[in-house]
């Protein structure tokens, strides 16, 4: 079997099984030289503009190399083509698209243009540094939970990178139902600080159902992810708050077949009531890479108000004569716990 790239060439198709002349056959072998060299230039010319209809809006579910899926307006998912010229596409993208009267490779449009994003959310590539995942997401969920254990400082590493890629932050405290009243104190104690500095805090059970109808109402008209360490109850939480998607996220992360992609590739799932949610495996584990120093201090928003107002400017916020936020944690008015976690994410910066 020839692969489908060879099935069609400019004004031909093997279907129609017509003989090829030898200037068609060399046209046709050039033509291929050039799609394999250069793949997207080349799947871009078996576009004409004719064939194609007016630009429509959609957004990107997922995106497989030059391919991607673009929910159109009216609520359906087509496989499209990428132009050459658009260079950035992921999950969550608005795009103009124009759909083909025909179809080509199975393919039944062309994405023509990207809207500049209002949010972008990356993760770090061997080859590519950061590379984004997706775009638009307004609001993240970081997960937590007392089993495998409650950890304030995870909390802030999240809480620092939602703040660097200025998309809001909802934490959730699951398992709820597993919360011992020794832990109670303690927890309760450590969300309070994050509701004082402007966080919105839920605290939720997926196997109790505790806080799930709220959580949900959260979804209503929002772009939604959910971040968190494995094991805290993601999926549980997902399949509990939108038991619509738990079927469709099950057959694509977890089903066979697919290949590759299925473990690093996000998808945009449309909810009833507005808005979506996207997830991947990649965004889930989003938030815990390397940031310099200054956009980790700007990360804790608490600490605004004292920032460039220690009495040396390149001050480490420990030790250093007249530091802002030491005298701050001191009198009480900043949260030391905070403060000493700030301190643990830069001592594990300087260890990598
Ligand atoms: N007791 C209790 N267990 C939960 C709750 N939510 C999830 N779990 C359990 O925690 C484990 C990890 O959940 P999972 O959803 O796979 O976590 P993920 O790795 O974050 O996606 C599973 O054994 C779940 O059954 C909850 O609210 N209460
Ligand atoms: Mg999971
Ligand atoms: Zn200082």
């Amino acid at each position: 079997m020839l692969p489908p790239m060879l099935l069609s060439i400019k004004g031909y198709s093997v279907g129609q099984k017509r003989k090829l002349t030898k200037g068609q056959q060399r046209r046709m072998q050039v033509n291929q030289e050039k799609r394999l060299a250069r793949r997207q230039e080349a799947t871009d010319t078996t576009w004409s503009d004719a064939s194609l209809g007016e630009p429509e809006f959609g957004r990107i579910v997922s995106r497989f190399g030059q391919h991607a899926d673009v929910l159109t307006e009216e609520g359906l998912v087509v496989r499209c083509n990428i132009r050459r010229t658009v260079v950035a596409l992921v999950t969550g993208d608005r795009v103009a698209w124009r759909r083909s009267g025909e179809l080509e490779q199975g393919l039944q449009g062309v994405v023509e243009a990207v809207e500049p994003r209002e949010s972008e959310l990356c993760r770090p590539d061997i080859y590519d540094g950061l590379k984004p995942v997706a775009a638009n997401v307004d609001q993240i969920f970081v997960v937590t939970s007392p089993q495998p254990a409650f950890s304030d400082q995870i909390i802030d590493r999240y809480l620092v990178a939602c703040e660097d890629a200025g998309i809001e932050a909802v934490i959730v405290l699951n398992k709820v139902d597993l919360l011992t009243d020794e832990e109670a104190t303690h927890v309760r104690e450590r969300l309070k600080v994050y509701q004082e500095i402007g966080y919105r805090v839920v605290e939720v059970s997926a196997h109790t159902n505790t806080g799930i109808e709220s959580l949900r109402s959260m979804f209503v008209d929002r772009i939604s992810v959910f971040v968190g360490q494995s094991g805290v109850g993601k999926s549980s939480l997902i399949q509990a708050a939108l038991p619509e998607l738990e079927l469709l996220i099950g057959a694509i992360s977890e089903g066979s077949g697919l290949g590759q992609h299925t473990t690093t590739v996000a998808r945009w799932y449309p909810l009833a009531g507005g808005g979506a949610l996207i997830d991947s495996p990649g965004i889930r584990e989003f938030g815990l890479w390397h940031l310099p120093v200054d956009k980790i201090t700007e990360g804790f928003r608490d600490f605004h108000p004292y920032l460039g107002t220690c009495k040396f400017r390149d001050c480490t916020h420990r030790d250093d004569p007249g530091c802002a936020l030491r005298t701050a944690a001191e009198e009480g008015e900043l949260d030391a716990g905070r403060l000493a976690n700030y301190h643990r994410i830069i001592d594990s910066l300087d260890k990598n």
